[in-house]
C-alpha cells in the first residue's frame, strides 16, 4: 500500500476547444481515440493521460465534445473527483459549453473552468470569464505545458484530501 493520492479528473467542453490538446501537454505519452474530420481530427471515444502533480498521481479523461457522444460523457465521468471545463475563449459562449456547465455545476462535484487558445489574438478572455458564477476561472493555452501544469495543479490543490476514487489504475 501507499499513502499516494489518486484522482481522477475529468476533461469536458465543446467541439474543439481544446481538450485532447490539453491532455496531450500535459502527458505527451497520453493515448486518444480519434477519428479524423474537417481540419483535423476529433475525439471518438475519449482521451488518456497521466501526470503527478502537488503529490497527486492524476489519472486524467477527455471526453468526446460532439454533442451526440453523451453516452461517452456518461461512462468516462463515473467517479471522477473534479472536472475541468474548456472554453474556446476565440469564440462566442454557445449554447452546448453553457448546457455542459448547467450540468456540472449541479453535480456535486468540483469544477473548474478553464479558458482556452488565451495565447491567440482573437481570444477574447474577459468577455467569458464571469459567465460562470462563482467558479474558479483560469485563463490558459492549452499548447504551453507551464501554464497547462500550474492550472491544473492549482485546481487538484483544492480537492478534498479523501477522493472518491482509490484505484484508477
Ligand atoms: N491557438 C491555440 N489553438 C489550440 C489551443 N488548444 C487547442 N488548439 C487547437 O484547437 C483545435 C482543436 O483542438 P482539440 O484539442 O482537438 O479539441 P477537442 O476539444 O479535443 O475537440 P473534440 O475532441 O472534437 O471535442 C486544434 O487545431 C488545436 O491545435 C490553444 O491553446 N491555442
Ligand atoms: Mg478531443
Amino acid at each position: 500500500m501507499t499513502d499516494e493520492k489518486k484522482c481522477k479528473i475529468v476533461i469536458f467542453g465543446a467541439f474543439g476547444a481544446g481538450k485532447t490538446t490539453l491532455i496531450k501537454t500535459l502527458d505527451p505519452e497520453s493515448t486518444h481515440v480519434e477519428a479524423d474530420c474537417t481540419g483535423g481530427t476529433t475525439t471518438v471515444a475519449l482521451d488518456y493521460g497521466r501526470l503527478q502533480v502537488n503529490g497527486h498521481s492524476v489519472y486524467l479523461f477527455g471526453t468526446p465534445g460532439q454533442e451526440r457522444f453523451e453516452f461517452a460523457r456518461e461512462i468516462i465521468s463515473k467517479g471522477m473527483d473534479g472536472a475541468i471545463l474548456i472554453v474556446d475563449a476565440t469564440s462566442m459562449l454557445d449554447d452546448f459549453t453553457k448546457h455542459l456547465y448547467d450540468s456540472l455545476s449541479s453535480a456535486r462535484v468540483p469544477l473548474v473552468v478553464f479558458l482556452n487558445k488565451c495565447e491567440n489574438i482573437g481570444a477574447n478572455p474577459e468577455l467569458l470569464k464571469k459567465q460562470f458564477g462563482t467558479s474558479p476561472v483560469w485563463m490558459v493555452s492549452a499548447l504551453d505545458k507551464k501554464q497547462s501544469i500550474n492550472a491544473l495543479g492549482n485546481f487538484v490543490k483544492t480537492l478534498p484530501s479523501h477522493p472518491n476514487v482509490h484505484n484508477h489504475t
